[in-house]
């Protein structure tokens, strides 16, 4: 029998599946969302290559044979914080070295970047002297050089101390760092949402139903937004499914969601540092149920500082269509904790041809993925 695309693969593939999963692949197939017991099934019986398969129909419905890439840079302003989370190398209790950039010191970064990059990605921790006039200056200062920049900033995180420490509302705040220059919302501070891991990983940290309702609030003031999963420590199977169903859900409510971007855990120099990391077959399984699942995200990225730029590539066939960007050696938080990409920085050739080699065409975009021609 000759092969005619992905649904008479996976119907050839159904006839040595377990009845659930072939009911899963129908469903995939008619385009209608999985129940969490779908996705728990999925991430336990299903095999990688089915997987691969499955989340292929998603990508391919969803955004064809493209996949982008943006110009963009990071400036973390600080790693002293108040937080304390197991997993981080970043901040001072566990990094080398302290600091806190001056306004200055970030606007020398802004003005090193070319004219051809289009986005900033400020993101850092949680400073306790710092609040949100600071950072809506900041906001204000980097718009006056540079009008066209898109500012991507501040985690949930950060959002939610230098808003309560305002007194103001989360809409109030947002409001307020809009008006500055904000123009969307990072998705970092995400962790994993079931309230007990997040208790034994990050505890003090802004809780899973705030971190839900600044994105909320974000999403309803037109401000798009990313949404991140830590995975591949003490969570299980069903503490992922729970995490992707809150995100389908708010999702659901508001579609200000961009891009899922699972965050592989790494180990080094930080307080879960006897926990092993995951395998790559188990980072491919990642992507691939998260695209399945969250079939109202339009973009599933790889962030390849974190997974590396090989096995991001590979990624390109287990659901993802966006490489997220060309950093410029700007971003600390994955070499502290022991990334293979100690100098995370890509050109653009070298974006393209490695997204070529994974049969995919490369296209460059705006942080609203829109083609910039
Ligand atoms: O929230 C920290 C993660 C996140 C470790 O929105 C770690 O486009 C693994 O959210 N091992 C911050 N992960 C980065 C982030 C992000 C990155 C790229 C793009 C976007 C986007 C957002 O980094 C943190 C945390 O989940 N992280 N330490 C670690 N040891």
């Amino acid at each position: 029998m000759q092969l005619s695309g992905q649904t008479d693969t996976i119907k050839l593939l159904q006839k040595s599946l377990s009845p659930g999963l072939s009911v899963i692949s129908e469903k995939v197939l008619a385009n209608q969302s999985l129940s969490p017991a779908d996705g728990l099934l999925l991430f336990e019986k299903a095999e990688l290559g089915f997987l691969g398969v499955l989340a292929d129909v998603v990508r391919k419905r969803k955004n064809g044979d493209k996949a982008w890439f943006i110009r963009n840079f990071h400036v973390e302003p600080t790693n002293i914080c108040v937080n304390r989370c197991s997993f981080c190398s970043f901040s001072h209790h566990f990094s080398p070295s302290k600091w806190e950039l001056t306004v200055d010191e970030i606007l020398a970064k802004v003005d090193e970047q070319e004219e051809t990059v289009r986005e900033i990605h400020i993101t850092g921790a949680v400073h306790p002297k710092r609040d949100i006039i600071y950072y809506g200056e900041l906001l204000k200062k980097i718009k006056a050089r540079r009008p066209d920049l898109h500012v991507k900033a501040y985690s949930a995180v950060e959002l939610d101390y230098m808003i309560k420490k305002a007194g103001m509302d989360f809409t109030t705040g947002l409001k307020y760092l809009k008006d500055c220059g904000l123009d969307s919302v990072p998705g970092g501070g995400a962790e994993i949402f079931d309230e007990t891991i997040r208790e034994k990983i990050c505890g003090m940290k802004t809780s899973s139903s705030d971190w839900l309702g600044i994105h909320h609030a974000a999403h309803e003031l037109g401000l798009p937004s990313n949404a991140t999963m830590l995975y591949g420590h003490v969570e299980t199977y069903a503490h992922r499914i729970d995490h992707l169903e809150r995100l389908r859900h708010l999702q659901s409510l508001t579609l200000g969601f961009n891009a899922f971007i699972p965050l592989k855990f790494h180990r080094y120099n930080n307080e879960m540092k006897d926990i092993p990391e995951v395998s790559v077959n188990e980072d491919m399984k990642m992507y691939a149920v998260s695209r399945i699942y969250l079939d109202n995200f339009p973009h599933m990225k790889a962030y390849w500082p974190a997974l590396g730029r090989k096995m991001a590539q590979v990624s390109l066939s287990f659901g993802v269509d966006d490489m997220d960007g060309t950093i410029n050696d700007s971003t600390r938080i994955y070499s502290l904790a022991g990334a293979e990409e100690q100098s995370p920085g890509m050109t653009v050739s070298g974006m393209k041809q490695l997204i070529e080699e994974a049969g995919r065409i490369p296209l460059e975009r705006d942080s609203y993925y829109r083609p910039v021609l």
